[in-house]
């Protein structure tokens, strides 16, 4: 009896979130984000973010990094779709990534705060997670959209990018396995890490 019971008890332990969260192992809003310090390309996932421009046809920061490392076919693609504006996404093949898909979504140019700045980036996040989940897309790696050359101050954006995925998450429980947010350095994970603890608290 116990020895046919065993593999059962593997089987759910290995198995894939949606089945987890469906036998109430995890609760999904606290264990799906991940915070990781590396090279976005390097990413092993189903999508990953681009912080484009909008044209859509490549730029510096991590635009360049992901236009480099995916190959020319990138912007092929990219020039197919027409340009995209600040807030929304669209989503193309991940060519020499070893993720599948990129989507590209264009966050604000910091210009003080008052200028929906903050509705603009929460946007950005909330149409990138749509779009993989319309593509059926289990996990999803985001940049710090809008830190660098957009100069979005780092702790207010790491706040609501994970305030946005979360809330996405509470709503949509077993649309997604994996949310990564990717520090390119390690201050910059330390304030993701920040957000989503106090995010916890809350
Ligand atoms: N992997 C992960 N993060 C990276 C990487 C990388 N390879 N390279 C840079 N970052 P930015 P923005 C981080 O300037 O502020 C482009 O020219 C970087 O340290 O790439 O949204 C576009 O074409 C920072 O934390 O994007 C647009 O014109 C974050 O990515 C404009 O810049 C975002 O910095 C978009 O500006």
């Amino acid at each position: 009896e116990v020895a046919r019971r065993l593999p059962r008890i593997k089987l759910a332990l290995n198995a894939s979130f949606p089945l987890r969260y469906a036998l109430g192992m995890t609760k999904p809003s606290q264990q799906i984000i991940e915070v990781v310090t590396g090279n976005i390309v390097e990413c092993d996932v189903d999508a990953i973010v681009n912080a484009a421009n909008s044209s859509l046809l490549g730029g510096g920061g991590v635009d360049g990094a992901i236009h480099k490392a995916a190959g020319p076919d990138l912007v092929h693609e990219c020039r197919l779709l027409g340009g995209c504006k600040t807030g929304q996404a669209k989503i193309t093949s991940g060519y020499r990534l070893k993720a599948r898909h990129i989507i590209h979504t264009v966050g604000p140019v910091w210009q003080g705060g008052d200028k929906g700045e903050r509705e603009l980036l929460a946007a950005c996040h909330e149409k990138s997670l749509q779009l993989a989940q319309q593509h059926g897309l289990r996990s999803i790696a985001f940049p710090a959209i809008s830190t660098g050359r957009f100069k979005f101050p780092l702790s207010e954006a790491a706040r609501v990018a994970v305030e946005t995925v979360r809330q996405f998450i509470r709503d949509n429980p077993v649309a997604l396995d994996r949310v990564l947010f990717i520090g390119f350095d390690e201050a910059t994970s330390q304030h993701f890490r920040e957000a989503v603890w106090s995010a916890g608290q809350g």
